[in-house]
């Protein structure tokens, strides 16, 4: 225990085993080091940014266990937007100032590459100031393989069609095993970091998930930490690291435990101190619920993500989230917490102070 505070009070980098046994610390010393590492790079901002989100279909070919939105699973009320719907949500969202429209579909079998990039081709025609966060690598991964295409082919249509940044869905656990329980024949997590990897070779940046609190260790977590630190290494392609809360509802993965606040404190902290060269840690709200993301802002992360305004994937699995968060909320929240709010554009350049 003495070797590991030496190494954390050095701050030099934390190995797989290091990172396991950074569990074993009372709560309060882990999230000393973890604000100290914060607070050396962000001081006491608190980042966030008023986007939307937008999730066209929830019809998927895939079959991931813990997912409530799908409509092949639990979801009764299956949903295809039109191009036209889409782009009326999106009218409505700047003219509430949205700086980013974030999209993420299901794996359609049949709406066609078009449909897919379209949207964003639209979106990109009507609106060519708001950023374009869209396409999880499990979609690029579906349709790369649905049409017969390569990685890069579909990462460059991705670029012609105005995708700006990639963001961090499906990547769940790296852990081949945990993935042949969770989500068998999506994206795998070499594919995973391998799309990733070509859209940093493209100059372009995007945010890694993990799905925790389900069938996994806390050895699959630092594992999927020390991968993600690693193609960070060689690209240095990612914004943010967002350890997603599972949620419980409506799906057929059966985990009958449940993660405590110590816990998801805990690996919000040790991912701070494990990613030591990933900038932003996000405590989505969605997932942890906005009270304990605030504290988790103690805790090593330093960015809540935005409003959000309509949330469909979390919230069809119980998260409170459905309608997003009002700005006043969010920057009254963040205030009484002890925190500047920064609103940020989604490549964490500042936007507006809230003093
Ligand atoms: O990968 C599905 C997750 C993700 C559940 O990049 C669930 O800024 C919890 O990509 N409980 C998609 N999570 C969402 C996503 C995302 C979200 C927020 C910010 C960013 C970003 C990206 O939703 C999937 C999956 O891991 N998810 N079901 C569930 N029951």
């Amino acid at each position: 225990m003495t070797h590991l505070l030496d190494a954390l009070e050095s701050g030099r980098r934390l190995s797989q085993s290091e990172g396991e046994a950074l569990y074993d610390l009372d709560l309060f010393t882990l999230g000393h080091y973890a604000n100290r590492a914060r607070r050396a790079r962000f001081g006491n901002q608190v980042f966030f940014n008023i986007n939307r989100h937008i999730n066209p279909t929830n019809i998927c070919a895939d079959v991931c266990k813990f997912c409530a939105f799908s409509a092949n699973r639990k979801n009764p009320n299956p949903y295809t937007m039109t191009h036209e719907e889409i782009l009326s949500a999106v009218e409505g969202s700047v003219a509430n100032g949205a700086k980013e429209v974030h999209i993420v579909s299901a794996h359609h079998p049949d709406a066609g590459l078009a449909w897919y990039m379209d949207i964003f081709k639209k979106i990109k025609q009507t609106f060519p100031s708001l950023h374009v966060k869209a396409m999880t690598a499990a979609e690029v991964d579906y349709l790369a393989r649905t049409y017969g295409l390569s990685y890069d082919a579909l990462l460059d249509i991705m670029l012609e069609n105005g995708v700006d940044s990639m963001p961090g869905g499906g990547a769940e656990v790296f852990d081949e095993e945990v993935r042949a329980r969770i989500c068998k024949g999506k994206v795998s997590s070499q594919g995973w970091l391998e799309i990733h990897q070509k859209w940093h070779e493209r100059g372009r940046m995007s945010n890694a998930t993990m799905l925790f609190g389900h069938v996994e260790t806390r050895a699959h977590r630092i594992d999927h930490m020390v991968r993600l630190r690693e193609l960070q290494d060689k690209t240095g392609g990612f914004n943010a690291f967002i350890p997603l809360v599972y949620q419980r509802g409506n799906n057929y993965l059966n985990v009958t435990e449940f993660l405590g606040s110590q816990e998801i404190l805990k690996t919000m902290a040790i991912s701070r101190l494990m990613l030591d060269n990933l900038p932003h840690i996000k405590a989505y709200w969605v997932t942890s619920t906005i009270n304990l993301a605030l504290v988790a802002q103690e805790f090593g992360a330093d960015d809540l993500d935005g409003t959000i305004e309509k949330e469909s994937i979390q919230s069809a699995a119980g998260a409170a989230s459905a309608s997003g968060m009002r700005l006043k909320d969010f920057v009254d929240l963040i205030h009484t917490s002890g925190f500047v709010p920064v609103e940020r554009d989604s490549l964490y350049n500042e936007i507006k102070r809230y003093m």
